[in-house]
């Protein structure tokens, strides 16, 4: 009898030390002292056997028992570490990783991209970006920019008034007065930003982006301004554009200019197919923006700043973002650029 509790015993133990894991081991401890095992039922056999018998063989089956639930012990101590180091390196979390799934890292707005890309332009040309407050006073706003007081922008209906002197800018204008202000000529700026105008219809938001410039010095012409803006227009829209001036009013510039670029759609009005251009509206010319000499009652109001009429001129340019956009992409409705739609938006950027 007691060997066969040797036999149990040396091979349970090399099971033991065999154990490849947790679980094998509690195979293991279930195999040689669970309740069907052999050592456990010898135990509970031991008060039938004869007497001179049960004391030798209790002995070394508890013996063997209590080995065995020490071996049993120590390995699972081993498995239980190796296992948990081993759970430690696999889960490690490298926190540098992108997440999981990686989140869409977006685009920028098309309004975003057509400003940098006009910004860029001028930059190459050598003007300098000033951005100012969307805030304004009524100075600023209309006055330096010798608009009448009878002038119906400045009206309510037309205007947000923030206060009775202060309005939301109707154009980044304010900001070329505050330039000339703070920097003597010569002056070369572009104004991108957010303007507002009480006006809401298909072609028309509350609030859209402009682009102004200012180009002051001593011996400024129109024909620096045409230069100038048939270098944007080609980079713009194409090196074969031409750009056409057309006599306009604007209160900030005399003379003033309606600017069009030659159609990039068709050749004289008409499409490659023989049909009136529907871009041009069979005209051959696209309107692009408004520009003009600064009108030198405007430096009358920054002549204690180094601008003296007399001495200095100047050419300044307006043009809406949106519009540039939407020729330069061909898109179609206005709104479009702030509904937020991903549909409309992921298609630049
Ligand atoms: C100063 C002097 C002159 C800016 C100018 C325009 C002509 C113009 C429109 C284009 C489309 C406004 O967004 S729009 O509706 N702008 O036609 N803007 S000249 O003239 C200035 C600006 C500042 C000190």
């Amino acid at each position: 009898m007691n060997d066969r509790i040797d036999e149990i015993r040396t091979e349970a133990e090399a099971a033991i030390a065999a154990a490849p894991d947790s679980a094998a081991l509690e195979h293991t401890r279930i195999q040689y002292l669970g309740r069907k095992a052999e050592l456990p039922n010898l135990l509970r056999g031991v008060a039938e056997l004869p007497p001179e018998q049960r004391g030798a063989v209790g002995k070394a089956a508890n013996q063997a028992r209590q080995t065995l639930d020490r071996l049993i012990e120590a390995r699972a101590g081993e498995l239980a570490a190796q296992e948990l180091d081993a759970k430690l390196v696999e889960d490690r979390v490298d926190v540098t990783l992108p997440g999981d799934p990686p989140p869409s890292i977006g685009r920028l707005h098309l309004l975003t991209t057509t400003r940098r890309e006009i910004e860029d332009i001028f930059i190459g040309l050598g003007f300098n970006v000033a951005e100012g407050p969307e805030i304004e006073t009524v100075y600023y706003n209309f006055d330096a920019l010798n608009h009448d007081v009878t002038h119906p922008a400045r009206g309510r209906t037309d205007t947000f008034y923030a206060g009775p002197d202060v309005v939301l800018r109707t154009h980044t204008s304010p900001m070329q007065i505050r330039a000339m202000e703070l920097q003597c000529p010569p002056i070369y700026i572009i104004v991108p930003g957010r303007v507002y105008r009480r006006d809401s219809d298909i072609t028309h938001t509350p609030q859209f982006h402009q682009i102004e410039g200012l180009a002051v010095d001593t011996d400024i012409t129109l024909a620096d301004l045409q230069g100038t803006l048939l270098a944007f227009a080609r980079a713009t829209f194409g090196e074969e554009r031409q750009v056409r001036l057309r006599p306009h009013f604007f209160p900030f510039t005399e003379p003033s200019v309606e600017v069009d670029v030659s159609c990039f759609n068709c050749k004289d009005g008409t499409t490659a197919d023989g049909r009136r251009c529907p871009l041009c509206k069979g005209t051959a010319w696209i309107e692009i923006l408004g520009a003009g000499m600064v009108d030198p009652n405007v430096f009358a109001y920054v002549r204690q700043h180094g601008y003296d009429p007399e001495r200095i001129q100047g050419f300044a340019f307006g043009m809406g973002i949106e519009r540039i956009a939407m020729l330069k992409h061909g898109v179609p409705d206005l709104r479009l650029f702030f509904d937020n739609d991903i549909r409309f938006l992921e298609q630049f950027g």
